[in-house]
């Protein structure tokens, strides 16, 4: 099936599903010369395969609340594909969770884990769970209830879920303790486990490192770097507070954070004390705007953090954050760099606005990939159990974000024009990372 006759068939089939549809369109589109090219992919009808997730696991999860109500909510895991390894990918739990949601992030993360060079599939999860406002002994039922319907699907070998948005560190340890209760085994079935008990050194921080090491990397090709480049970051979340924080440590000016209420800015920059006492404010879930009082800025209720004139912007809030006339205030405001750390934080309009204006764009599907490679790295010490130290971790971590910008770099430049004013890092991370699950697919005949 040509790619334009699978997006038709998608767009009749999930007419409710915008952000599946969004994901599948931006592969195919900067993917067509190499299907074009390789016969053998239009043969094994690869992106029709690749377009429908192996399985979709939906269940109920009945939890009790602390004044002894019964709660229902929904939860899903999506197995997209594990043709390079098994499904591997976050759990999220926020109101805004559906099956549109998990899809894309689910068929994303199949491209994301390719380009990290570690074998892993791809797979996404969560529930329509509203964390806010929640106690810890709500959570922790929560918790324990939705283990115990998702771990008849997962293992190490098979299924490897992790954190995302709402999912942290607590989340993960009470679910990585239900799954060994229930099935006496002590294995890495779950990353982002605590260090000292199965977890990794820096897989905390990998995201946000990550995107910034790939900044750094895009910064090198124009024989430049983030000494005082002013950075506007969005969220408040495990992504931006560390992406913020490896910036400010390489002598950027990092001047936002943001969260669903409103945005921080601080003329005179987020240095580590601020981003310290920022992380424990989150991590105790009291509002960003207390930070004022203690450190002076503004705080700008209900607004984003593209208003600002800046050179770099790293969106690393959630989907569709930034639209085209934000893209176009970013435009204004002299940004020249954008790094998603989120999973498709900018519309197809915004994307394309930033594209025709030549701003240097690097999609999250490379850019925070970090997140996942680490996780990679944990699944290995996992399996020999074995633990290996931070600085040995973040030389791989650095290893393999250069990889996959130098591999994006060069799948982009082999097919764009040669006096192109930027490097098309969205059509060069989408070809590496398709032809690798691509060509394991052509190998395996029909099975998956
Ligand atoms: P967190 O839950 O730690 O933080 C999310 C942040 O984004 C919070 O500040 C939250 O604000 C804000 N946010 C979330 N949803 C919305 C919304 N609808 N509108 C406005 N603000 C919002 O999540 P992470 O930092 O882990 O994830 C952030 C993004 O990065 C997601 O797209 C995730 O998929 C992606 N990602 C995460 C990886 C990881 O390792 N954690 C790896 C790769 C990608 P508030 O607290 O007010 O809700
Ligand atoms: O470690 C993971 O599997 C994971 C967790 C959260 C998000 C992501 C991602 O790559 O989007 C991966």
């Amino acid at each position: 099936m040509k790619l334009q006759d699978v997006i038709n068939d998608l767009e009749k089939r999930y007419p409710h599903q915008p952000e599946f549809i969004q994901a599948v369109k931006e592969v195919a589109i900067t993917i067509s010369s190499v299907y074009d090219s390789h016969p053998d992919y239009s043969r094994c009808n690869i992106f029709e395969r690749l377009t429908e997730p192996d399985r979709t696991i939906s269940f109920r999860i009945n939890w009790e609340d602390d004044q002894g109500n019964i709660q229902v909510n929904r939860g899903w895991r999506v197995q997209f594909s594990n043709a390079i390894g098994p499904y591997k990918g976050g759990l999220r739990f926020h109101p805004t969770v559906n099956e549109s949601v998990l899809k894309f992030l689910g068929f994303e993360q199949i491209f994301k884990n390719a380009l990290t060079g570690l074998p892993m599939g791809g797979g996404k999860g969560g529930s329509d769970f509203d964390p806010k406002g929640k106690s810890d002994s709500e959570i922790r039922r929560f918790c324990y209830a939705f283990i115990r319907e998702l771990y008849k699907y997962i293992g190490k070998d098979m299924d490897v879920p992790a954190g995302d948005i709402g999912v942290g560190g607590r989340e993960v340890s009470y679910m990585f303790a239900m799954y060994k209760n229930l099935t006496h085994e002590y294995s890495g079935v779950l990353t982002g486990k605590g260090v000292g008990f199965g977890g990794s050194l820096i897989r905390t921080e990998a995201t946000g490192y990550g995107a910034v090491y790939f900044l750094e990397n895009m910064l090198g090709v124009h024989k430049d770097n983030l000494t005082n480049k002013r950075v506007l970051v969005s969220g408040a979340g495990n992504v931006s507070l560390h992406a913020a924080e490896k910036a400010a440590s390489l002598d950027a000016i990092v001047l936002t954070v943001s969260d669903s209420k409103g945005t921080l800015y601080d003329a005179k920059g987020f240095d580590q004390e601020k981003i310290d006492w920022l992380k424990k404010q989150k991590e105790q879930r009291k509002p960003l705007e207390e930070y004022v009082a203690v450190f002076g800025g503004e705080w700008l209720a209900g607004q984003k953090p593209w208003q600002f004139e800046a050179d770099v912007a790293l969106p690393c809030a959630t989907q569709n954050e930034v639209d085209i006339a934000e893209a176009k205030q970013m435009h204004e405001n002299g940004v020249k760099y954008i790094v998603e750390g989120a999973n498709m934080p900018l519309t197809a309009e915004a994307i394309d606005y930033v594209r025709e204006k030549n701003i240097h764009y690097a999609p999250g599907k490379a850019a925070n990939a970090g997140g996942v490679a680490v996780s990679g790295l944990e699944m290995s010490q996992n399996s020999v159990r074995q633990y290996r130290s931070f600085e040995d971790l973040d030389l791989q971590l650095h290893r393999i974000i250069k990889d996959i910008h130098d591999s994006a770099m060069r799948a982009a430049l082999a097919c764009q024009p040669e006096d192109a004013p930027c490097i098309d890092y969205m059509t060069g991370a989408n070809i590496v990372g398709f032809s690798r699950v691509a060509d394991a697919l052509v190998a395996y005949g029909i099975l998956n």
